[in-house]
């Protein structure tokens, strides 16, 4: 087959590196609310650990008391130790942790002057809606720098959870249900969520990436994706465009500007610009992407798309439109 190079679409090395290099450890903060959780999480770490040591060591003590002969043991039942040990102590370690508890946990509720973005999880993958800006994605959030973001979640089937630890807490995704969960991230780059509830058979490879931008490249970026669903001119591109809607694909899947609107799967207006394919299973490339639409089953199986029958001469052609749509 001959292969055309006339149409070109921006090199995939900076989504890959986005992908592999996405930031997802919860002691090293990079919001707002990740920082408040993380200080509170080393907080309750030496705290407990203080304890769990000091019990170790009164442990120890009371194995080598009840070694000695049952004459020359000190008398039990020692009051002030009992009172001190089982009230007073820990009265004055879990009283105060409670209320700074209670106070994070307040803090962390959403400020209103948010940016909105709707998520809902399905088995297993996200969907993505910016409302106000009219945007739709999947397996990945843009979001700008410094500013606060409203996700307003829910499930369209079983209970999901989102977790991107370095940026802010876990929050459920409930069918019937919406659920709030506020970050804000304070440095450009790729951050990785992960679902947290167990959800069936591939919830670990149900990951998603929160992209941060500088407030004016995030600008430029929500431009870019609202001038999607453009009519294709290029040959190829019509005849992959023709094979994406002959062979079904538009029955489960929306790409914007055409007769395909299905609503089971990811979204694909934005394909190309993805950084990954199954929600965190490969890096998406021309290669991984023909690999997934001739058998998505063989990279994530038991996931809820089924094996194309794309003709041969169709293959170039589709994975080429669906490279385009940025
Ligand atoms: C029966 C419904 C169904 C049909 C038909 C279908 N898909 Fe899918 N597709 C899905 C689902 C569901 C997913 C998400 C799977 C997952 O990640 O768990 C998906 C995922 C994808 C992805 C990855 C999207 C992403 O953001 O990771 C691509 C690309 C894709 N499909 C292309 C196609 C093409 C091309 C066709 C036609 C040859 C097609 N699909 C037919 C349901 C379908
Ligand atoms: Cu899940």
């Amino acid at each position: 087959m001959k292969i055309d190079h006339s149409v070109q679409f921006e090199t995939p090395a900076k989504r890959i590196q986005e992908f592999l290099e996405a930031k997802s450890s919860a002691f090293q903060p990079f919001g707002p609310a990740a920082s408040m959780i993380a200080d509170l999480g080393w907080i309750m770490l030496l705290a407990f650990g203080g304890i769990f040591l000091l019990v170790i060591v009164l442990l120890v003590l009371a194995l080598r008391r009840s070694r000695r002969p049952a004459a020359v043991r000190p008398p039990m039942g020692d009051t002030i130790f009992i009172a001190l040990g089982g009230l007073i102590l820990p009265t004055l370690i879990l009283v105060p942790l409670l209320i700074h508890t209670l106070l994070v946990t307040k803090k962390l509720e959403a400020p209103a002057d948010a940016l909105v973005i709707r998520l809902t999880g399905f088995m297993w993958w996200w969907d993505v809606k910016y409302p106000e800006q009219d945007i739709t994605i999947a397996n990945e959030i843009y979001v700008p720098v410094g500013q606060p973001v409203r996700l307003e979640m829910t499930s369209g089937d079983v209970i999901h959870s989102f977790w991107p630890p370095s940026l802010s807490g876990k929050t459920d995704l409930i069918p019937g249900q919406t659920t709030v969960h506020w970050l804000e991230v304070d440095e450009p780059g790729s951050y990785r969520a992960q679902c947290a509830e167990f959800c069936g058979l591939q919830h670990a490879r149900m990951a998603l990436m929160v992209i941060a931008l500088p407030p004016d490249e995030f600008a430029a970026w929500t431009t870019k994706k609202q001038n999607a669903g453009v009519e294709v001119h290029d040959p190829i591109l019509q005849q992959g465009q023709r094979a994406f809607l002959n062979e079904g694909c538009g029955e489960c899947h929306t790409i914007r500007g055409t007769a395909a609107q299905g609503k089971v799967g990811p979204d694909l207006t934005h394909i190309g610009s993805r950084s990954s394919l199954g929600a965190g299973v490969v890096a998406n490339n021309y290669g991984s992407l023909a690999g997934w639409v001739a058998n998505p089953q063989a990279l994530k199986p038991g996931n809820h798309m089924p094996p194309s029958y794309v003709q041969a001469e169709d293959y170039h052609p589709l994975i080429t439109y669906l490279m385009s749509l940025e």
